[in-house]
């Protein structure tokens, strides 16, 4: 499990750091490579900030996250506009709930909240209820739109669900269950229906998308897991190889087969070359602490 855990975080931050230099491009036959040192974008931040509020806390508690995130945030990592000027607000006072609608009256609907929430799908990964809970408690601080609520909770579920000892079949069937927008569920339904069949590169961006919003990357990211998770190179190859949001798409793809491949079965000469590596790890086994404790809990008293 902890390996698992492991896994997780440093995919997430390799799929990020070898997409990035793809972010914007369009699609290509890129080739990403692990010959020079591999650095992190807004992604791999904010999820490394989500960790340590997590596990400071014991839980995700929305004021401390709001806090992480202004403290850990580096402006040259390339963050969206919106997460930008929400963190802004919120700095000068504006309260949470005020500040998300500032930005978007309806919301933010960006793939940040997605992109970020891994580690809440690690630490509960035993009960998807409190998952989903959790997940909307994390996005919001940034992000209100259901469709990006939507996003997360799909990304965390399907996390858990990888620790749960769920096929990659069993996957989208069980998370559209969650899904309360419409566009999520039709883009869910969209990857079940593309994964029966297969399909070329430019079917997987005209139907599922390859953009910065949360419709456009979380249902593409699951597709990419479901249908390359045994070989993390190649399906983090075919996520940049969409072009568009590349970091982010890869960043959701390395999450999902880290936690399915676990640490040691990523390539290691692109993990030795990943920044900050000591500190992922450390986050990872810091989690993995946490939800033990919280599981432990949880066997014993049934809830
Ligand atoms: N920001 C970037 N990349 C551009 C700069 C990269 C460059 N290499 C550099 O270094 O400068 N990438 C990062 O942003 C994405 C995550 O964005 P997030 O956190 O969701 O931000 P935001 O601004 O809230 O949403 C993104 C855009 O989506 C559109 N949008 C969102 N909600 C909307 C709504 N309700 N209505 C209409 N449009 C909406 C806006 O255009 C937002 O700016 C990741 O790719 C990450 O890597
Ligand atoms: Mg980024
Ligand atoms: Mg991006």
């Amino acid at each position: 499990m902890n390996e698992r855990f492991r896994g997780c975080l440093v995919g997430l931050a390799l799929g990020d750091s070898l997409g990035a230099a793809f972010e914007g491009m369009p699609p290509g036959d890129y080739e990403p490579s692990c010959k020079a040192p591999l650095f992190y974008t807004d992604d791999t931040e904010m999820m490394l900030n989500l960790s340590e509020s997590i596990i400071e806390r014991g839980e995700v508690v929305p004021e401390d996250l709001a806090r992480h995130f202004i403290e850990g945030l580096n402006p040259q990592r390339g963050y969206g506009y919106g997460t930008l000027r929400v963190l802004s607000l919120i700095r000068s006072g504006v309260p949470i709930e005020r500040a998300t609608s500032m930005v978007f009256r309806e919301g933010s609907k960006g793939n940040g909240a997605s992109m970020r929430v891994a580690p809440v799908g690690l630490l509960y990964w035993f009960d998807r209820e409190r998952i989903v809970e959790a997940a909307t408690r994390a996005s919001t601080v940034t992000h209100t739109h259901p469709v990006a609520i939507d996003g997360a909770v799909a990304i965390a579920l399907s996390v858990g669900m990888i620790l749960q000892g769920s096929s990659r079949e069993q996957i989208p069937g069980e998370i559209i269950k969650y899904m309360k927008t419409n566009l999520m569920r039709g883009k869910i339904d969209a990857l079940m229906g593309l994964l029966e069949r297969g399909c070329s590169r430019e079917e997987v961006i005209r139907l599922l998308g390859n953009g910065v919003l949360t419709e456009e990357s979380v249902p593409t990211a699951i597709y990419c897991f479901l249908r390359y998770g045994d070989d993390f190179m190649r399906a983090i190859g075919f996520s940049i190889s969409l072009g568009g949001d590349a970091d982010t798409i890869s960043a959701m793809t390395g999450a999902l087969c880290g936690a399915w491949l676990s640490r040691g079965s990523l390539p290691p000469e692109c993990v030795e070359r990943l920044e900050d590596r000591e500190r992922i790890i450390s986050n990872a086994d810091g989690l993995y602490e946490l939800s033990e404790a919280i599981y432990r809990d949880f066997s014993k008293h049934g809830e």
